[in-house]
Formats: structure tokens, sequence, C-alpha cells
């Protein structure tokens, strides 16, 4: 059994070649990967969000805590991306929003989503309104995602909605998620569903492109 809470004090400590070799050696002695993730990242990540909090670490111990945890989803992705079967289950474009930097989430919930056999159009961090449209148009995309992490930011996936409807995509359906991101806020924005967590987010996924955009949400899952 690999020592998960070795793994999680390296990562907090920023040490991405020990967390890449940790992640590894997990998977050798032939853990999950979900497991890995869950156990030797994720929640490692969740006590340095709390640390940030409370003022007992700053941004610069986050930035490395992140690019660990980074080095540590690199070595998983092949194992997530690996699609179940070879029909695709159609195409997402995804995105953080305007103003909005974090992409640690996105990018689980992107790869965990082409691990189900999605394409994922990926447009990174900072991401506008005219550009998720502009996404969505050029990849005749079955499913749009935003994901925001700050209180602040948040707002302004109701921008892209409205947006959305403005250029007469309002028949593809969004989808939200990140840590203030609530069902309550989903529906106050018309956001077709919203996610807690990547593995959540993939059962959402494949209910709103089968649906086509019925409202719903999921919580269950890494
Ligand atoms: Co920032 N940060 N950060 N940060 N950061 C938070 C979000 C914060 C909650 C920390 C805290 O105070 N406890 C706080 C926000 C407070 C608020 O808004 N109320 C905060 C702040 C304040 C800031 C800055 C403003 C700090 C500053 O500069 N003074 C600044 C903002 C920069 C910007 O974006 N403009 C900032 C910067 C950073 C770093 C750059 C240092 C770094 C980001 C690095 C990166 O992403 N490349 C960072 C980090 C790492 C965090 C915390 C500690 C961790 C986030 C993370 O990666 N979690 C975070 C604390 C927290 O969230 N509690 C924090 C792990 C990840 C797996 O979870 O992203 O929640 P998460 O994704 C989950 C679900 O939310 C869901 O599935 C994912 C996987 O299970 N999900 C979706 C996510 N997107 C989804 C989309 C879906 C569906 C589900 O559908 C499309």
């Amino acid at each position: 059994m690999p020592d998960y809470a070795f793994m999680n004090q390296r990562l907090f400590e920023g040490d991405e070649e020990s967390v890449a070799r940790l992640t590894e050696e997990a998977l050798a002695v032939g853990r999950p990967a979900l497991e890995v993730l869950r156990d030797g990242l994720i929640a490692a990540m969740r006590v340095v969000g709390e640390d940030f909090k409370y003022n007992r670490i700053f941004v610069p111990e986050v930035l490395l805590a992140a690019r660990a945890m980074k080095a540590g989803m690199a070595v998983l992705q092949p194992l997530l991306t690996q699609s179940e079967g070879a029909a695709s289950a159609g195409t997402i474009v995804m995105g953080t929003v305007k103003g909005d930097l974090h992409d640690i989430g996105k990018n689980l919930v992107g790869m965990m989503a082409e691990g189900a056999g999605f394409k994922i159009v990926d447009l990174g961090t900072n991401t506008s309104a005219d550009e998720f449209i502009a996404a969505v148009r050029e990849h005749d995309a079955d499913l749009l995602g935003m994901s925001a992490l700050l209180t602040t930011t948040m707002v302004y996936m109701k921008t892209v909605v409205d947006a959305m409807s403005d250029a007469g995509l309002g028949n593809v359906p969004i989808c939200i998620g990140g840590a203030p991101i609530t069902q309550e806020y989903a529906n106050e924005i018309g956001a077709a569903g919203y996610a807690a967590d990547a593995g959540s987010a993939v059962q959402l996924f494949k209910r709103l492109t089968a649906e086509g955009g019925e409202e719903v949400s999921a919580s269950v899952g890494p």
C-alpha cells in the first residue's frame, strides 16, 4: 500500500519530482489511478486550500503545490484519458472563465471526460464569452463546460450563458463547476447542469448530451 500521507506531504511542500515518482510507484504496485488521484493528490490539495485560506501559506507555496499536483496528474493522464470505447461520445468545449487562472480541476474534468470517449477542446484559462462561442461554432460542440474557482469570476458564467443564447446557441447544454459553484447557482443563471467533481461531471456530460440539455446535477465520484 502506498504511503499516501507521505505523498500528500511532498505535494504540500511542492516537491514535484517526488510527487511524480510516488505517483508512478503507486501505480506500479497496482493501485488504481482514481485512488492515487483522490488519496495522493486531491487530498493534499485540500489541505493546501485550507492553509491558504487561513494565511498559513501564501501564493508562492500554493503555486509550487499546484505544480507538484500537475506533475502527478501528468503521470496519471494516460490512464485517465484512455477511452472506454471506439465511438466518440461527443465534442465538449471547455475552459476556465475570464479573469480566472485556476485550471487543475478543469484539466481533471477534461481528462476524465476524454477517458469516457468525449473529444475535448480545451480553451485553457481566462476564457471570454466570445472565445467560448467561436469554439462552440468552430467545433460544432455538443456541450460547453465552464470552470470557475473564484467568487469574483463565477459571475462571468452568467455572461457566457446569456451570450450563448444571444448568439443563437441556446440549444447547446452548458455545464458548470468549480469550488464556489452550486446547483442553485446553475439554476439561477440558466446553466443546464452542475457537477461537484470530475467523476460526476462525466456522468452529467453523458446525460446532458443524451438528453439534449435538461436541467440535471450530479455529485458522486472523485
Ligand atoms: Co487560488 N484560490 N487564487 N490559486 N486556489 C482558491 C480558489 C481559494 C478558495 C483559496 C482559499 O482562499 N482557500 C481562493 C478563492 C476565494 C474565493 O473566491 N472565495 C483563491 C484565491 C483568493 C486566489 C487568488 C486571488 C490569490 C491571490 O492572488 N491573492 C489568485 C487568483 C488568480 C486568478 O485566478 N486570477 C489565486 C491563485 C492561485 C494559484 C495560481 C496560486 C493556484 C492555481 C494554479 C492552477 O490552477 N494552475 C491556486 C490554487 C491551487 C488554489 C487552491 C488552493 C486549489 C485549487 C485546486 O486546484 N483544487 C484553491 C483552494 C480551494 O479550491 N479550496 C484556491 C484541486 C482541484 C482538483 O479541485 O479546482 O475544485 P477544483 O476542481 C474540482 C471540482 O471543483 C470540479 O471537479 C474538479 C475535480 O474534482 N470542477 C468541475 C471544477 N471545474 C469543473 C467544471 C465542470 C464540472 C466540475 O464542468 C464543466
